[in-house]
C-alpha cells in the first residue's frame, strides 16, 4: 500500500517563525526512505511545499485580524488546499502522512479526512486541547482553535473560513491524549460536549497500556482513525524545538506506544506529525526533534510491530 506525504510549510496559525521549515527538515532526514524500507510504496509532493509558501504569502500583506484571530486569510487559504489534498490521496486508496507546519493546519487535514471517511474518530495528542472558539481564544492564534472550527462550535461560521469548511466532527469523534495546558474556556468546551479526554493525569494514574486500552474502546473497533501527533505532547526532554513545550509531557516510550497501538488496530487512515520547529533550541535539540518526528511516523506505519 501507499503512503503520501504531504509536507505544509506554514506557520501562520502561531507566531514563532521556523516551523514552516519542518517538513523540509524531516524530508531532509530521510523519512522517506525510512517509510519505503518498512515496505510501503512512498509518494512525496514535493511541488506542494512552494505552491503553500505561495498560499501563505499572498494574503501576508493584508491579512489583518478578524475579531481576535490573526492570519484568517492565511489560515482558511492553506487549509482549503490541504482538505483538498488529503481528500484526493484518500480517494486514490493511499494513506495522507501530513508534516507541519503548525497544527491549524489539521482544519484542512481533519476537513479531508471526514469528507472521504465520515465515520472516522480523531485520536489528538498534544500537551493542548487546541479547541478554542473565535470568542474564547485568548492568543487569537489559529494552532489553538482548529478543532472548535471543525465541530462548527460558536463563533466559527465566519469568513473566510465558512466558505469551504463545513463542521464535519462530532463531540463523541474526539478523543485526547497527553493534555496539561488547557485554557480556561477550552475546559467548560470539553466538560460541555463531554469529550473524552485523557490528560497526562491518566498516563501517571493508568500507565499509557490501560490508556491506549480505553481511547480504543472508546473509538470502537473497525471505524478508520485519524491520529493528530503534535510533538509538544512529547515531554520538551524528548522534543525540545517545538513552539509551545510544557513540561511533564509523554515519554519518548509512551509517545511511541500511542503510535503502535493505533497501527495494530490496522485501521489508521491518516497521519498529521505538526509543529516540528527546526529553528529553536540548539543543534543537538533540532536533531532529536526531528529525529523522534520521524520515528514516531515509522512507528504509526508498524515499524515496531512484529
Ligand atoms: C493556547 C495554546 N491554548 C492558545 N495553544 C497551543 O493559544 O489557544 N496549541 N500552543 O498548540
Ligand atoms: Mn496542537
Ligand atoms: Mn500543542
Ligand atoms: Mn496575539
Amino acid at each position: 500500500s501507499t503512503v503520501s506525504v504531504v509536507g505544509y510549510p506554514f506557520s501562520g496559525g502561531q507566531p514563532r517563525p521556523g516551523v514552516d521549515e519542518g517538513p523540509e527538515a524531516l524530508v531532509e532526514a530521510g523519512l522517506l526512505d525510512q517509510i519505503a524500507a518498512l515496505g510501503w510504496v512512498v509518494e512525496f509532493n514535493k511541488a506542494a511545499i512552494a505552491e503553500v509558501r505561495e498560499l501563505a504569502m499572498a494574503d501576508s500583506e493584508t491579512d489583518a485580524d478578524v475579531g481576535k484571530l490573526h492570519r484568517p486569510r492565511a489560515v482558511s487559504a492553506v487549509n482549503q488546499r490541504v482538505a483538498q489534498d488529503v481528500s484526493d490521496i484518500i480517494e486514490r486508496g493511499a494513506m495522507p502522512l501530513t508534516l507541519g507546519g503548525d497544527h491549524s493546519l489539521a482544519m484542512g487535514t481533519v476537513s479531508g479526512v471526514k469528507s472521504q471517511y465520515p465515520d472516522a474518530a480523531v485520536i489528538w495528542v498534544d500537551a493542548h486541547a487546541d479547541i478554542n472558539t473565535p470568542i474564547t481564544t485568548d492568543s487569537g492564534n489559529l494552532h489553538g482553535c482548529p478543532l472548535s472550527f471543525l465541530l462548527g462550535l460558536e463563533g466559527t461560521d465566519i469568513p473566510p473560513f465558512n466558505v469551504w469548511l463545513e463542521p464535519c466532527l462530532r463531540p463523541e469523534d474526539l478523543v485526547y491524549i497527553g493534555l496539561r495546558d488547557i485554557d480556561a474556556g477550552e475546559k467548560m468546551i470539553l466538560k460541555s460536549l463531554g469529550i473524552k479526554v485523557f490528560t497526562m493525569h491518566d498516563v501517571d494514574k493508568h500507565g499509557i497500556g490501560r490508556v491506549m486500552e480505553m481511547v480504543l474502546a472508546h473509538v470502537g473497533a473497525n471505524r478508520p482513525i485519524h491520529l493528530s501527533f503534535d510533538v509538544d505532547a512529547l515531554d520538551p526532554t524528548v522534543a525540545p524545538s517545538t513552539g509551545t513545550p510544557v513540561r511533564g509531557g509523554l515519554t519518548f516510550r509512551e509517545g511511541h506506544y500511542i503510535t503502535e497501538a493505533i497501527a495494530e488496530t490496522g485501521n489508521l487512515v491518516a497521519i498529521d506529525i505538526v509543529e516540528v520547529n527546526p529553528t529553536l533550541e540548539d543543534g543537538a535539540s533540532v536533531q532529536q526533534t526531528i529525529a523522534v518526528g520521524c520515528s514516531l511516523a515509522r512507528c504509526a506505519l508498524g515499524e515496531t510491530l512484529l
